[in-house]
């Protein structure tokens, strides 16, 4: 008897009809994507007995964050056209990806990061992977502005969200979903920075829909950091505030698209306060056993603050719209490992102690 695995290759070999991609394209892949939907069940159980709430585990990605599945598309891309190098700007994970596919393809690696504003694993993998890292004194959107005129001058190829090819690459998170629960969700919830995510899974759900594969289409519910929410605010941010460092972006390139998604899915995009991250990241880790890094829990932050305004309460209008299960997926853009020092700082760091079996057995109140 022969068993048969069929084996997985990444997000480009499974959604190959949907990508700009080729028999000629040169496919650099990490095998990325194909990341769990974690039913979560606190979480829905906090919603009530109507709600299933859903993780979809993006820190799973082999760097770490969903910035994989749009750079094994962009990269893919940058070689099958003769690119050299590639360049971005990043809060963090945009680099450690970039710079992870760029060393799988023999590309040199640029990256522009604001200068002690990101965190350390991320910092970590750009420099491991062999990106140039080069620290500007200055935050995100100063960086990248600075990328966007090299990338024109000069012959490098831009890996940040404006590129359409990373666009592409990540709405394979939104087919996995729909592949997942047979559907589309009644809601996405998801954090918003650069806004190339919110665009792109906006963007996958449409496909999916003119496909005939799912038969709704979600309501997209976006979160920002309450000292980093331009969208929320109408109007660009000088110095974005935030612990959440990776949506710490003060004019995100594709705001027009995250209002479009907003806008045509009858959703929101709305603030959540760094102490609401913490307490949704903590809840998180403390409850459902997912570690996800701060930016990651706005989204579920985001959840607690619908339910707080009483959008899933029994007289809401979505509730009673809704004669089934309502599903709602929290995506979980990036792994806690990232950020070590988040973690550390909002815990009660334990006590060293003797190697005496007596005295630890005590300490444990083991009986
Ligand atoms: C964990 O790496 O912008 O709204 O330069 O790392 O698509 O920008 C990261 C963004 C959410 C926001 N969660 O996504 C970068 C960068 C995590 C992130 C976002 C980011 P977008």
């Amino acid at each position: 008897m022969s068993m048969k695995i069929e084996e997985y290759k990444g997000v480009i070999d499974r959604y190959f009809k949907y990508l700009p991609v080729s028999n000629k394209t040169p496919v650099i892949s990490l095998l990325e994507g194909d990341t769990p939907l974690i039913p979560a069940y606190k979480l829905s159980n906090q919603l009530g007995k109507k709600f299933e709430v859903f993780l979809k585990y993006e820190g799973l990605n082999p760097t770490g964050s969903f910035k994989d599945r749009g750079m094994t598309v962009a990269v893919s891309k940058a070689k099958e056209q003769g690119s050299k190098a590639v360049i971005c700007a990043s809060t963090g994970n945009t680099s450690a990806s970039a710079s992870a596919y760029a060393a799988r393809a023999n590309l040199k690696s640029i990256v522009l990061i604001p200068k002690g504003a990101i965190a350390l694993g991320k910092l970590a993998q750009a420099l491991i992977h062999g990106a140039c890292v080069l620290p500007v004194k200055g935050n995100f959107d100063d960086a990248f502005r600075l990328v966007k005129e090299i990338s024109q001058d000069y012959p490098v190829r831009l890996v940040n969200s404006i590129n359409p090819h990373r666009i592409e690459g990540q709405k394979t998170a939104s087919f996995e979903i729909c592949d997942a629960l047979k559907d589309a969700p009644d809601f996405q919830i998801l954090p918003v920075g650069n806004a190339g995510n919110i665009t792109a899974y906006w963007k996958g759900y449409k496909e999916y829909k003119s496909l005939g594969k799912i038969r709704k289409l979600p309501v997209m519910c976006g979160f920002q950091a309450q000292g980093s929410a331009p969208i929320v605010k109408g109007h660009p941010i000088k110095n974005p505030k935030t612990i959440a460092t990776a949506i710490k972006i003060g004019n995100p390139a594709s705001w027009k698209s995250a209002e479009a998604a907003r806008d045509e899915s009858k959703g929101l995009i709305d603030t959540v306060s760094d102490r609401d991250i913490i307490e949704a990241y903590k809840f998180l880790s403390s409850q459902e056993g997912v570690f996800v890094e701060p930016a990651s829990a706005a989204s579920v932050a985001g959840l607690f603050k619908l339910k707080k305004l009483g959008y899933f309460s029994k007289k809401s209008k979505f509730y009673l719209s809704y004669s089934k299960t309502i599903k709602i997926v929290c995506i979980l853009t990036g792994h806690g490992l990232k950020d070590p020092d988040i973690a550390i700082k909002n815990i009660k760091e334990p006590k060293a102690v003797e190697p005496d079996l007596k005295k630890i057995v005590k300490l444990l109140k083991l009986k």
